[in-house]
């Protein structure tokens, strides 16, 4: 189990501690070679020392890129002491066997580190130095491998016992961190090498270091000088996005397979059972949404909302793709449509449209079902469960003098399910199973009501209806009103109900001015926001 040490090969980039070890290596007998300024520095401090040149009979080349990738070098490392073969090879080549490789490598996280420009980075990738060290790892069993200057005194004090050998124990610790360092390396250049991503060279996946199965290296990300990639989570069996078959149409782009995931996750929460619902999206947020008896009546009503958002849009779909909604989806210009499953005559209709992507998911995902939702932050990352409350499960508290009408009991549950996947603030006016305006992503609660209330307007215009679409609507709204004019807001716009999760300490305040107003007002208890 001892492997008596009797030839060093020392190649160091950081050379701290290493003339002592190397002297005292020297006292115990056992011969020295090194690679260019490794040795400089021993032949000055008076050991002696062999070069590796003179070993292999090539001079260091090409700015040492080549120094020790050599037979004479690797062979010594990898010869198993006891293969009769390997032994044979050894002598026929005049390659002298090495038991201790003493190793660390170019300071290319030093190097990244400082901000070094991208060419002194790459060369300060170390090839040799690696190579060596997996090498004699490898072959533990004869050779010990020495990564860390911090080891240096425990190797002198094992020799030293143990009459100038070193035990299997330690040989094989050694191996294992030699390769966690080179593994630890490599991943260092990977991760340095994906956050270089040009438009020319996006096809370097980035965050590998996140884990996941590569799904599909992306043409580019949000926009065309941002690298990108799609992974799967590993493990996660959930039907949506990750796991649906393109059936045709072109690539999909980091902006569609994020819009498609938020229009899918939107329309599962929808029971198909119960009505057909039609999502489309557009920058992650719904611009139109509808339940309806069949899936052409749930399209129509959705793209009535906003049909000039819709253009170029996401179409989510809560049932099987039909022959007369796809012939109608298929009117306007479309980047997506997404449903569990689609009728063969509904494929052929979609297939006239060559740039069309058409998904079939085989199911819809249970928006109950637990999970994480992941998010980058400079550094790090947040994580969070998903949020995965439903309204049919929310006991609503009635908190107004008016209770809600049994339709408006409708669409409140139906505006606060659209709601939760409205960027914040959210503000959703809904009127028989349809969307009528939606404000999104506003920084005021005001704004966003003020928003889907102009929205309701101008549907009412479009079809040349007297009145906004917002009178007689109900409104959504996934966070509280902190003041009363948000509220006063959709009053204004003609709404007749409100829903909202509660809790502000002006709640009272906010009641009173629905109570004035004759509407009727029903609190969750849970908050949607969504970013
Ligand atoms: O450029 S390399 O990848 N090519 C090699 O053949 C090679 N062999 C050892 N770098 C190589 N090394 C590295 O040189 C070692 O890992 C060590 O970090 C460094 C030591 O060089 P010197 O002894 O000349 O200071």
């Amino acid at each position: 189990d001892q492997v008596r040490v009797t030839r060093a090969l020392l190649s160091v980039s950081d050379k701290a501690g290493l003339v002592e070890f190397a002297r005292a290596l020297d006292a115990s007998g056992i011969a020295l070679v090194s690679t260019g300024g490794t040795h400089r520095e021993l032949q000055a401090a008076g050991l002696p020392v062999t070069e590796v040149a003179d070993l292999t009979g090539y001079p260091e080349m090409m700015d040492g890129r080549v120094k020790t990738l050599h037979p004479a070098v690797h062979g010594g490392l990898l010869a198993v002491r006891d293969n009769p073969e390997h032994q044979a090879a050894l002598a026929a080549h005049g390659i002298g066997a090495i038991d201790l490789l003493v190793v660390n490598l170019y300071p290319f996280e030093a190097t990244i580190a400082r901000g070094a420009s991208y060419d002194d980075c790459v060369e300060n990738i170390d090839v040799g130095g690696p190579a060596m060290i997996r090498a004699a790892a490898k072959n533990h069993a004869d050779v010990a491998v020495v990564v860390d200057v911090a080891d240096y005194g425990a190797i002198l004090s094992e020799l030293e016992a143990q009459a100038g050998s070193l035990c299997v124990g330690t040989r094989r610790a050694l191996a294992a961190k030699a390769f966690a360092r080179t593994a630890a390396y490599d991943a260092a250049i990977a991760n340095w090498m994906a956050g270089q991503g040009t438009p020319e060279a996006v096809s370097a996946p980035p965050f590998r270091a996140i884990g996941g199965q590569l799904a599909q290296t992306l043409r580019y990300g949000e926009n065309p000088h941002q690298a990108a990639a799609f992974y799967r989570a590993p493990g996660v069996v959930r039907p949506g996005i990750a796991s649906a078959r393109q059936l045709q149409g072109k690539e999909l782009s980091y902006n569609n397979l994020n819009d498609t995931d938020a229009a899918y996750e939107c329309v599962a929460e929808f029971d198909p059972a119960r009505s057909a619902a039609v999502v489309i999206v557009k920058h992650a947020n719904p611009c139109g949404v509808a339940e309806g008896a069949t899936l052409l009546d749930a399209y129509e009503r959705a793209l009535a909302c906003d049909p000039v958002s819709a253009f170029g849009g996401i179409v989510a779909l809560n049932r099987t793709l039909d022959a007369e909604a796809a012939a109608k989806i298929v009117e306007i210009f479309t980047e997506v449509i997404i449903a569990p499953d689609a009728t063969p005559e509904a494929i052929a209709l979609v297939a006239a449209k060559k740039n069309l992507r058409l998904l079939l998911a085989g199911s819809l995902p249970d928006p109950r079902a637990s999970g994480e939702t992941v998010k980058t932050l400079s550094g790090g990352f947040l994580v969070q469960g998903r949020d995965a409350a439903v309204i049919d499960d929310m006991p609503l508290t009635v908190v107004t003098k008016r209770a809600p009408t049994e339709q408006e009991y409708a669409d409140l549950r139906f505006a606060y399910r659209i709601a939760k996947h409205v960027k914040s603030n959210a503000i959703v006016y809904a009127r028989c199973g349809a969307t009528v305006g939606i404000g999104a992503g506003q920084m005021s609660r005001v704004d966003s009501s003020r928003i889907a209330a102009w929205k309701a307007a101008e549907g009412a215009a479009r079809i040349g209806a007297a009145e906004s679409l917002a009178k007689g609507a109900v409104v959504a709204s996934d966070a509280f009103f902190p003041f009363a004019d948000g509220l006063l807001a959709a009053a204004e716009a003609g709404a007749t109900a409100v829903i909202q999760p509660g809790g502000s300490m002006r709640d009272a305040e906010v009641i009173a001015a629905a109570d004035a107003a004759g509407l009727a007002m029903v609190f969750t208890g849970h908050r949607h926001f969504r970013h």
